[in-house]
């Protein structure tokens, strides 16, 4: 059969060429079976889940990217996988654009090492405290700024050794009393944790500013419209902080804003600089409870807005809280000695997703921004059972992979219907339909999820649009 011909040629392309027995590859790369939707694992349903209030939960459950597998922790199943790997991966990007150095640290953390800065008893009940067989008192990290502090007290001696900001993507536990809304509010979840080590004031605001830049870039890059809001600094201190709000009708906090940030464009947040926080703070923003302690407002009534916003990024600038509670000191120029100033910068990645979600979909499903989306095209043979439709399926399936387009593809043998349904539903940026009759013509259709438009193409002008960055 012409389709498995077709198999063979993409699989020799990913093997070598071994003339007898079984393939035994240099380099496994098993993916371009395991993206046939017949081999894959994507558990979608059509049912809307019960427990699920919001738009993104759901979306997430239907469209088989997470299982809960107890309150508020998440198995993430293969396609939630891909896109959180995405969302990271920009994340990470951004990072290092702005200088910061990754690292990994541990989840479980010492209790000691929380009695260092006080924060061992202040901390409560979100806590995961736990003790290990030697009745050591242990704990699911909830954030890192005393280890990070350890371990650069630990190496760093003078002045010389400053700035330096170091990051790292981790997982998270807080044993939040309310958790909901799926991975938005979590025990367990993923978060990027940035720290900055300055000499002084100075040199903390500007490492606070590069965040910040930084922050309004990751987000316009998948894709949303965040807001900087003032922020109370709460259990992290320090005396200046900023939270990120994507705007949507289901984010937990109420904020107030200046209308005039509505006009700025995603172009200047994808190349924000110091001039753009300028003028992104100069600009009224509260979250509900410091609007109502600022009494009078200071923006024209006209122009104040009021929406409800996800928090998925808050900053921190909190100079010596850690450094001096935790004896770090460094030599400065003169030859004394002084407590480096510290900002801490979180960015909630698992929740982004869901924040991407609430931003980005219709009555269909999800619509994925091309930045985060698990797969660049959704590949549809509407009829597995017609040969000629199968064997240029699989052809168009071998062309994309080897031109490197991500591509999820829909050989099952099920009715048209159902898997339009399912490819709109897990939102890919495109769909490439293979049917009878535009066969007949030479053509297939290109679909593209986020207006629905559709375009006849010929094989070769499909893939050519395809391959286009
Ligand atoms: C900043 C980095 C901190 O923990 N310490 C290190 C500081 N800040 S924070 O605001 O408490 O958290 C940072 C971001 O993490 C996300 N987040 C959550 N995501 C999912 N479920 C949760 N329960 C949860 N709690 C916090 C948010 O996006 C937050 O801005």
């Amino acid at each position: 059969m012409a389709a498995s011909a077709a198999g063979l040629k993409n699989r020799s392309h990913f093997f070598g060429n071994c003339s007898r027995g079984r393939a035994t590859p240099f380099f496994v790369d098993l993916k371009p079976t395991l993206m046939r939707l017949s081999r894959y694992f994507l558990p979608v349903t059509k049912e809307t889940p019960a427990d699920a209030q919001i738009v993104s939960h759901k979306l997430m459950l239907r469209a088989g990217l997470v299982r809960q597998t107890a309150a508020g922790i998440y198995a993430w199943l293969p396609l939630g996988l891909r896109v959180l790997k995405k969302i990271e991966q920009v994340v990470r990007e951004e990072q290092d654009k702005a200088g910061a150095i990754e690292l990994l640290m541990p989840t479980i953390q010492a209790a000691d090492l929380w009695r260092e800065s006080g924060r061992y008893d202040a901390y409560g009940p979100e806590m995961l405290r736990f003790t290990d067989r030697h009745e050591r008192e242990m704990l699911y990290g909830p954030t890192n700024e005393e280890m990070i502090t350890a371990i650069f007290r630990d190496a760093t001696k003078s002045y010389r050794d400053l700035p330096r900001t170091l990051y790292h993507i981790q997982w998270k536990f807080r044993d939040e009393v309310r958790p909901r809304f799926g991975v938005m509010r979590g025990r367990e979840f993923l978060m990027k944790d940035a720290y900055s080590f300055d000499l002084d004031e100075a040199g903390l605001k500007a490492s606070y500013e590069a965040m910040f830049v930084a922050y309004l870039r990751t987000f316009a890059r998948l894709g949303l419209q965040a807001v900087p809001v003032r922020a109370p600094t709460g259990p992290i201190g320090g005396n200046l902080s900023h939270e990120f709000h994507v705007l949507a009708e289901t984010g937990e906090s109420a904020v107030f804003y200046d209308a005039a940030l509505e006009d700025v464009t995603h172009e200047e947040l994808l190349t924000a600089d110091a001039s753009t926080i300028a003028r992104l703070t100069d600009l009224y923003a509260m979250e509900a409870e410091e609007h109502e302690k600022v009494g009078e407002c200071p923006v024209p009534p006209d122009r104040l807005r009021s929406r409800r916003g996800i928090e998925v990024g808050h900053i921190f600038a909190f100079g010596t809280k850690y450094s001096a509670s935790m004896g770090m000191t460094v030599q400065n120029k003169e030859g004394g000695s002084a407590h480096p100033h510290m900002g801490s910068y979180g960015i909630g990645v698992s929740r982004l997703m869901g924040a991407i979600i609430e931003a980005r979909h219709d009555n269909g499903g999800i619509i994925w921004p091309e930045a985060v989306a698990p797969f660049r095209v959704g590949l549809i043979n509407m009829r597995a059972d017609d040969a000629g439709c199968a064997s240029t399926s699989d052809n168009l399936y071998a062309q994309l992979q080897q031109a490197g387009v991500e591509t999820l593809y829909d050989d099952r043998d099920e009715r048209g219907g159902a898997k339009f349904a399912t490819m709109d539903l897990i939102g890919l940026p495109w769909q490439l339909i293979v049917g009878p009759r535009g066969l007949e013509r030479g053509v297939v259709e290109l679909k593209k999820r986020a207006t629905g438009e559709r375009e006849e193409l010929s094989l070769e002008g499909a893939l050519a649009r395809l391959s286009l960055g």
